[in-house]
């Protein structure tokens, strides 16, 4: 038992900073007893000009991961780490100047941006979240703050900048990826513990700084900047300069989205400040999991993006995913859905090999999520928490009028059952693929949904019209009890 405590004591010790973090927001003061924060939220409430309402509706996202790390795939000095293949420079202990060494070998002769694009098209997503620069400093545009670049590999040409090109003639937003935590250069720190870490740190965010600007400045047509690697000490002592960063982009940038990540308020307080308001555009914790859609409706609130993995926990490129489990497309289009579902969005994964080609698994879930785009995607851009309480068959999402009702188990009893707040009646219920189906009310605010005739083997959704009706009368009696 004592074991068992002292385990407990340990573990909250040693995971309580990183929860902490992503625990919901504290409860709301009322106004007046608020503190005054000098880099707390902006503002309070969503965000509701164009681009804000273009990030939302986009709905459906991929994220690139690709650097370095490709190119050992997970394995170093003959041995395979199970840990993310992005983070093997840390696993396997290899220094700075030894890594960025695997620069010479970077040659992806396979890479063809108009590719990659047009597999983002079929895909379905409507923007691609690209890692500029990764924990290991290495930077996919030819930045002049350093020359760990593209520039100077074999490869030599601005990744980024085709990227950007591609991506942007499919009509698909860029979003930039940047890790603040860079380990490449000597200058940054875990903590502030000297007058010698606060000049290295000072000289370190004026360098992030400049490529922040360098980047804004070469790619103007980037939509958002989703930042990473800000979790340190460091960091959470300069909360100022997470706020001076979001202010820098959006000035650079009119309409700029950024990510909760990015921040820390004057107390360290990340994502959410001190008095419980997000800070960023959308709120950026939910990685690899996702809310409850029972219990943390409170995520409807404010905007949030959901990102994902294929495998457990690989972002990289790892050449071994037998050593986790791999999600199968249903799954992954279940997890869309569900952030859908509760306002959110959805961000899928791939981490693209040194050679600049997809690995197969990829290119057939991309391909799978895409055909079933294609069929309904109706119900996922440009939709919303649809306000109706979840049912065991799958998940809501609403645009207006029409709720749609996205089938992932299906009853025995044949029937579907939607509940209603009060007032809200469905009038016609249709499958995308246009058969009509029977509703039948059954008790106060109760509906009977029946299962369409023709069903394929996949998640199907019915597209219910609802009302408003007025003075609503109740035809059912409640128990006496
Ligand atoms: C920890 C960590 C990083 N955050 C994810 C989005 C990946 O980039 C991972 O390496």
């Amino acid at each position: 038992m004592r074991n068992q405590v002292l385990a407990f004591a340990f573990c909250s010790l040693i995971c309580g900073s990183t929860f902490a973090q992503q625990k919901s927001p504290q409860r709301m003061l009322p106004a007046e007893q608020e503190m005054t924060l000098q880099y707390g939220a902006d503002r309070l409430g969503k965000r509701h000009d164009a681009a804000m309402e273009r990030f939302r509706d986009n709905r459906l996202g991929a994220f690139i991961h690709w650097g370095l790390y490709a190119i050992p795939g997970g394995e170093w000095n003959g041995k395979v780490y199970n840990g993310a293949a992005e983070w093997l420079k840390s696993w396997a202990k290899v220094s700075a100047d030894e890594w960025l060494k695997l620069m010479d070998q970077w040659n992806p002769e396979k890479f063809d941006a108009k590719k990659w694009a047009r597999m983002a098209k079929e895909m379905g997503v409507k923007y691609v979240k690209i890692t500029t620069k990764h924990h290991e400093g290495f930077c996919l545009w030819p930045s002049k703050y350093t020359k760990y670049t593209v520039a100077n590999t074999p490869y030599k040409k601005d990744i980024l900048g085709e990227l950007v090109d591609a991506y942007n003639k499919e009509g698909i937003d860029v979003h930039f990826y940047f890790s603040v935590m860079d380990w490449s250069n000597p200058d940054y720190r875990y903590d502030i513990k000297t007058k010698e870490d606060e000049e290295a740190f000072r000289r370190f965010l004026e360098f992030t700084d400049n490529q922040l600007k360098e980047l804004a400045t070469r790619y103007p047509t980037v939509k958002d900047f989703w930042f990473d690697g800000t979790w340190d000490a460091s960091i959470k002592k300069n909360g100022w300069w997470t706020a001076h960063v979001e202010r820098m982009l959006k000035e650079l940038l009119p309409g700029v989205t950024i990510n909760s990540r990015l921040r820390a308020d004057d107390y360290g307080k990340r994502h959410f400040d001190s008095n419980g308001h997000l800070m960023g555009d959308y709120e950026s914790g939910y990685e690899r999991r996702l809310p409850d859609p029972v219990k943390d409706l409170k995520v409807t609130k404010w905007d949030w993006e959901a990102c994902m993995t294929i495998p457990e926990n690989q972002w990289g490129y790892h050449k071994d995913w037998s050593l986790s489990y791999v999600k199968n497309p249903v799954e992954v289009l279940q997890r869309i859905v569900h952030s859908v579902s509760m306002g959110g969005n959805m961000v899928v994964n791939f981490g693209p090999q040194a050679d600049g080609d997809f690995r197969p698994e990829e290119k057939v879930l991309a391909e799978a999520i895409g055909r079933w785009m294609k069929k309904n995607g109706e119900c996922i851009y440009g939709c919303d928490y649809a306000g109706l309480e979840k049912q065991d068959w799958g998940y809501y999402t609403r645009k207006g009028n029409d709720v749609y009702m996205v089938v992932f188990n299906l009853p025995f009893s044949k029937w579907l059952t939607v509940k209603t707040p009060r007032g809200l009646k469905p009038v016609e219920a249709v499958t995308l693929d246009g058969q009509k189906v029977k509703v039948v009310e059954t008790t106060n605010n109760e509906y009977n949904v029946a299962v369409p005739e023709k069903v394929a083997g996949e998640p199907f959704v019915i597209k219910l019209k609802v009302e408003t009706v007025e003075g609503a009368v109740d035809k059912y009696k409640a128990a006496l009890t």
